[in-house]
């Protein structure tokens, strides 16, 4: 019985930024009130991770746990919390799905107003750490899940409980990138049957793209990136045009009275997008922001589990490596090199 008492368990610490995880031995206090200590099974490598491990002026955040597109079991339930119960297999979010604030409950947004998104080296709401080294030094977290440990502490609304027949090195990818590319399509774009769909960038995130523009019934899937090798990922995806933005002249977008471009991903800091009003908005363009492809987690993650069990959304084809846990670095490497879709991280 470990429920109510610290856990000591593996995690991989980046100690400085841009320097190699190291493997040690942390400390996991229990859970607080709404918050539940789970047990992860997989983890995957999303390129945000690196992003963040990348930046080097961002003070005060090491040694941290990072670490965000994950699967577990719920060890522990701390007070308050009866959505999720011990042994219940649940998908860590990082954003926040309440269900209670105007937000969650309206279909309009995934943006939770009582745990908004930010981005924070602590725990939602109570801004302190779960995690202690064995010197008894803080560790931060990342995103509300510091998944790159056997053991995390995550506040129940951004945990969303899912069928446990999905394989676990499936399950992971629906936490961040490929959920994000697929929600882009359904939710954040809306594509309707028959629509043109161009993607720029493919990598998995396009792909999860790609995909959620197949299932929504798109008949023309554009794919746009300046790595030809990339257009190989694609074809196992439905793309039915390839575009190499370096060998082309033509660079219209978007229909005119009707065409919507969708932003997702994470831009460089401070970065400003400049439009022509005549083009865009005298066009009747549309430009709209997203976050997680606009899922909602609690409602819109099970029916992907569920599509996926039902063999309409694929998952298989995103992972492209698999690996243990102390290859973590290796899972690094790859993922910088755009070597591999995803990098699934057996704990
Ligand atoms: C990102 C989304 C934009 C902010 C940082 C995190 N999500 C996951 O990779
Ligand atoms: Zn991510």
């Amino acid at each position: 019985i470990t429920a109510g008492k610290p856990l000591h368990c593996k995690a991989a610490i980046a100690r400085e930024a841009g320097q190699p995880l190291v493997i040690e031995e942390v400390i996991v206090a229990p859970p607080k009130a709404h918050e539940v200590r789970i047990k992860i099974i997989c983890t995957s490598l999303c390129y945000s991770d690196i992003t963040f491990w990348k930046l080097k002026d961002f003070p005060g955040c090491y040694p941290r746990i990072f670490g965000h597109e994950a699967v577990g079991i719920v060890e522990s339930v701390g007070e308050g919390v009866d959505e999720v119960v011990e042994g219940d297999y649940v998908l860590p979010v990082f954003i926040a799905d309440c269900g209670d604030c105007n937000d969650c409950k309206s279909s309009e947004s995934n943006l939770c107003s009582k745990l908004p998104f930010k981005i924070s080296p602590w725990m939602p709401r109570e801004d302190s750490s779960r995690f202690t080294d064995l010197n008894g030094e803080t560790l931060f977290h990342f995103l509300s899940v510091s998944s790159f440990s056997q053991y995390t502490v995550v506040n129940v609304a951004h945990l969303t409980k899912i069928d446990p027949s999905i394989p676990p090195n499936r399950a992971c990818l629906l936490s961040c990138g490929v959920s994000t590319g697929i929600g882009a399509a359904w939710r954040a774009a809306n594509v309707k049957p028959g629509s043109t769909v161009a993607i720029f960038g493919i990598g998995a995130i396009g792909l999860g793209v790609a995909e959620g523009a197949r299932l929504c019934g798109a008949t023309k899937i554009i794919a746009v990136d300046i790595n030809p090798e990339r257009f190989e990922f694609g074809k196992k995806f439905g793309v039915t045009d390839f575009i190499n933005p370096n060998n082309c002249e033509d660079n219209k977008t978007v229909s005119q009275g009707w065409g919507k471009t969708i932003v997702l991903g994470v831009d460089k800091p401070d970065a400003q997008l400049s439009l022509l009003s005549m083009d865009v908005l005298l066009s009747g363009k549309s430009i709209k922001g997203s976050i997680y492809g606009g899922l909602k987690a609690k409602s819109d993650v099970p029916i992907l589990v569920k599509r996926y069990l039902d063999k309409e959304v694929r998952l298989d084809e995103f992972v492209s490596h698999e690996m243990k846990f102390d290859e973590i670095n290796k899972a690094f490497e790859l993922l910088i090199e755009g070597k591999c879709l995803r990098c699934v991280i057996w704990m």
